[in-house]
């Protein structure tokens, strides 16, 4: 099924993508026979990442290199630069680590990390992450839908919103040591963005536990919207009935938005959002409005000016 999606790879070519490729191919053969599949425990968690169904929406072209989407992050409670990331990074304990899902909820929930992700069937996503900077990935996550999440904590009527809350940990995160944005970051999504379907919640890439420079050990994922709405190493997921702060729209209200909508028609005073580079491509592709999954989300902002930044 996954097959008839991708685009044949050339042998001289071996790219990430190809090799993901054939060991998924190669684990499906071998699930396919009785020995293993009557024995659930010689699966790894890897294992069982690449035997789950994909989805994937066929706009995006080529998955982004393995080294690329680990060693080029925005990640500020380390530092700003990129390539850093990854060294910083390494220093995180994300073991123990507790989630909570807390505020108008009628069950209060916090979950060890390993648990949870027990407890939640583990599915594939390819998603293009498009970061208000003007630059893109494509990145194969591995992790579940938040409205299955958000469900076991049963919001109430009056959960409009969700505020998603990161780890604050100056010892470690020594980009947290100066004030530049307000600490710890958060994020926020109306009610109905956070219980769609594509809203997903990362804890693998390529089939591999998720790196602390990519938001290990659970980061959210919403691909219609610009980058910085992603947020790494949640710690709490806080349902509220009025729209919460968000630090970027605190630090920076100019450039940046509650919303945040991919739109190639919306520029700010720092960018122009017309184009994208792909990383590992040399030319710029063109921006598409909901980051090019307008089909599934557009629905939701029927009632939104599409020519204002929000
Ligand atoms: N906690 C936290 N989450 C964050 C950020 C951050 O600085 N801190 N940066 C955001 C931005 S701007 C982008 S583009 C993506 C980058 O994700 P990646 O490094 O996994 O590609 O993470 C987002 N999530
Ligand atoms: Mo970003």
């Amino acid at each position: 099924m996954a097959k008839t999606l991708y685009p044949k790879v050339n042998s001289s070519e071996i790219t990430d993508e190809s090799i993901w490729l054939s060991r998924r191919a190669f684990i499906k053969t071998t699930l396919s026979t009785a020995l293993i599949s009557t024995s659930g425990s010689l699966l790894s968690k890897e294992l069982n990442a690449l035997k789950s169904p994909v989805l994937r929406l066929p706009k995006h072209g080529s998955l982004t290199k393995y080294k690329d989407i680990t060693r080029y992050n925005n990640y500020y409670e380390f530092t700003s630069d990129k390539k850093l990331v990854h060294h910083y990074a390494k220093e995180l304990k994300t073991e123990p680590w507790t989630i909570t899902i807390n505020g108008e909820v009628e069950k209060p929930l916090t979950f060890d990390i390993d648990k949870l992700l027990g407890m939640m069937s583990i599915e594939e996503r390819i998603y293009s992450l498009r970061c208000v900077e003007g630059w893109s990935m494509v990145i194969p996550w591995n992790g579940f839908p938040l409205a299955q999440l958000l469900k076991m904590a049963k919001p109430t009527s009056k959960a409009k919103y969700v505020k998603f809350t990161s780890l604050l940990d100056p010892e470690v995160m020594i980009g947290q040591r100066r004030p530049i944005l307000n600490w710890p970051y958060t994020e926020g999504l109306r009610i109905d963005e956070a219980m769609h379907p594509l809203t997903f919640l990362a804890s693998g890439i390529y089939g591999k536990d998720i790196l602390p420079q990519n938001g290990a050990p659970i980061r959210l994922v919403v691909p219609w919207k610009y980058g910085y709405k992603s947020l790494k190493a949640i710690t709490h997921i806080t349902l509220l009935e009025k729209q919460p702060k968000t630090t970027w729209v605190d630090a920076n209200p100019d450039n940046y938005g509650f919303y945040s909508n991919v739109n190639p028609k919306v520029s700010t005073p720092m960018w122009n959002q017309r184009k994208e580079v792909k990383i590992g491509e040399v030319r710029k592709k063109r921006t598409q409005l909901y980051n090019g999954y307008g089909e599934q989300v557009a629905h939701l902002y029927k009632d939104m000016d599409l020519t204002k930044f929000y």
